[in-house]
């Protein structure tokens, strides 16, 4: 095996963002930019001779040709052995997984998540650790920094590697192994959930379903689950075969991007259960018949409900929630003596808390759930944790999610986005709201008091690392919380995310629709922030 050096000369972009470098395919077809970075990724680790390292994607435009120059860039930096998902495809939490049952070293996920694809659209990767989970951020201040100095790349003269055919070879001394990209997952699952059971309520016609794969990567994962394995109608799962451009959508599981689903979902005889999942399998959105649930109170449902699923019979040992995600799983946790974390944006900050067994579960408002079984969020997952306490519970899941309710309360919770604002704007959105929060404690509208007003900033308990400027809170003595930060996912421009969340304790008011029980603290909002005086639009691009 012949290994060549190359001189590259840095970019100044590669900063990884929220998970990961993403950006359009283009700015990664530059010459050297993809080779740079993975050559800054293997430049930041240490003793990784001769281990093995995880590769897959899934499975947009640029995946197939990224795998390519990663394995002769591995083979040449000296990696001993590739495990690959067949066809290049791998789920964000089946990568999580595998890195962990083979012992590798770490693994390297090819996606941009929910983002578009295609020749136009957007690209990602990001290098994950042994545990699993998405690198700290002490990996990728690393990193950066060596993308800013990097002067050359190694890379091996082989052949590509035929990705589509499942068995071992041996290139110079590296082993190439292509794996069934769904079996071990799928083996995982069956092991944390009553498949049994479910199999028995999808039979007797108690649990009917859609899932919407978004032509997206767990199409393949959700038919072998869902169908093969848990006895679903065919059909049951749609939009199922991945596409390098995810049809022309946008593979985000809201209500906005996933309107088929919606649709069905509020139509003509629902099935019971219905969800979609994203690009890369991590995000998940749960509905039932006429039924949104949203990210927040599912993953309360599933914290206060977990010992109905088999593997967590015996309790969990705490609950994790990211900062902007609404307060719902702390009341949980409240009556059940648990355990709450709050964490910045990202699920790379709840990987110390779940090796520690400081938490079991965890979530996001950005439809992201999970569990100490991966290190990553899993979209399957949820999904299966949801149907096996519908069959547990013999209950829809508006009663499942009304009975919650009934018990602690309602946080009414929605999120606005304005999406490519243009970046100088966006800061000043930023500063101006900065500039305010000395002045803000004490000052009120209507019931809605400020009781503290501060830029979020967080220390992890187990390696107590600082990680400032994580988002702008502003809290009012009624329990109400409007939360404002920039995303770091998007490729254009800047996109401001506003969080707005009320706490409604009343059952007889728990059914109003959130965009009218929210819209005072909207209004609040853009006093605050003056978002649309700013940009001149007059609504958010996306209401999740
Ligand atoms: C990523 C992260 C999540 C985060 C989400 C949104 O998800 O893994 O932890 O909540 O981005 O981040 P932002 O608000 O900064 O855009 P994914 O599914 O895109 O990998």
């Amino acid at each position: 095996m012949q290994i060549k050096t190359h001189n590259t000369t840095p970019y100044d972009d590669q900063k990884p963002g929220t998970s990961g470098l993403r950006k359009k395919v283009k700015v990664f077809q530059s010459p050297n930019y993809l080779e740079n970075f993975v050559q800054s990724i293997f430049n930041s680790l240490d003793d990784f001779q001769g281990k093995i390292l995880v590769l897959g994607g899934d499975g947009r435009y640029f995946n197939r040709r990224a795998i390519q120059v990663i394995i002769k860039m591995a083979a040449a930096n000296g990696f001993g052995e590739l495990i690959i998902g067949q066809g290049g495809l791998l789920s964000t939490p089946a990568a999580s997984n595998i890195i962990r049952k083979y012992q590798a070293f770490g693994g390297i996920v090819l996606s941009a998540s929910h983002n578009p694809g295609g020749p136009d659209e957007d690209f990602g990767i990001k290098y994950n650790v042994s545990n699993g989970g998405p690198a700290p951020e002490k990996f990728t201040d690393t990193l950066y920094a060596n993308t800013k100095t990097i002067s050359t790349y190694q890379i091996a003269e082989i052949d590509d590697v035929d990705l589509d055919v499942i068995g071992e070879s041996t290139v110079g001394g590296l082993k190439i192994r292509i794996i069934d990209s769904v079996a071990d997952y799928a083996e995982l699952m069956a092991k944390i959930f009553d498949f049994d059971l479910i199999k028995q309520s999808i039979a007797a016609g108690l649990i009917t379903l859609r899932f919407d794969a978004m032509h997206a990567i767990t199409g393949p994962y959700a038919r072998q689950i869902l169908e093969n394995q848990l006895g679903a109608a065919p059909g049951s799962v749609f939009n199922a075969v991945p596409l390098e451009d995810f049809g022309g959508g946008h593979p985000d599981p809201n209500m906005a991007h996933a309107h088929e689903l919606t649709e069905i979902m509020f139509g003509d005889n629902p099935p019971v259960f219905g969800a979609a999942s994203d690009g890369d399998g991590d995000r998940n959105m749960i509905m039932g018949a006429n039924i949104f649930v949203t990210p927040s109170d599912s993953l309360a449902i599933m914290a206060a409900n977990a010992r109905s699923i088999p593997a967590y019979a015996k309790g969990i040992s705490g609950v994790a929630r990211s900062m902007p995600t609404s307060q719902a799983v702390d009341r949980v946790a409240d009556k059940l003596s648990l355990p709450c974390y709050e964490t910045p944006t990202g699920w790379k900050f709840f990987g110390n808390l779940l090796d520690a067994d400081k938490i079991t579960i965890c979530g996001e408002e950005s439809f992201g759930s999970g569990s100490n079984h991966v290190r990553e969020k899993d979209g399957l997952w949820a999904v299966l944790f949801w149907l096996n306490l519908i069959a547990r519970k013999r209950q829809s899941v508006a009663d499942i999610v009304h009975e919650h309710w009934q018990k602690y309360g309602r946080d009414i919770y929605c999120r606005h986005d304005y999406e490519a604002v243009d970046t100088e704007i966006a800061n000043g959105i930023l500063g101006h709201l900065r500039s305010q929060l000395n002045s803000l404690p004490g000052k009120s509208w209507g019931e809605n008091v400020v009781k503290y007003a501060d830029e979020f900033s967080y220390t992890d308990p187990v390696d107590n690392s600082v990680s400032a400027n994580q988002g702008i809170r502003i809290g009012f003595t009624n329990g109400s919380r409007i939360v404002f930060r920039l995303s770091g996912t998007g490729t254009v421009g800047a996109t401001l995310r506003i969080y707005l969340e009320r706490y409604e304790r009343d059952v007889l008011k728990h059914d109003q629709d959130a965009q009218v029980a929210l819209a005072e603290l909207v209004e609040i909002a853009e006093q605050l922030c003056e978002v649309k005086k700013r940009t001149g639009w007059t609504a958010p691009t996306v209401i999740t």
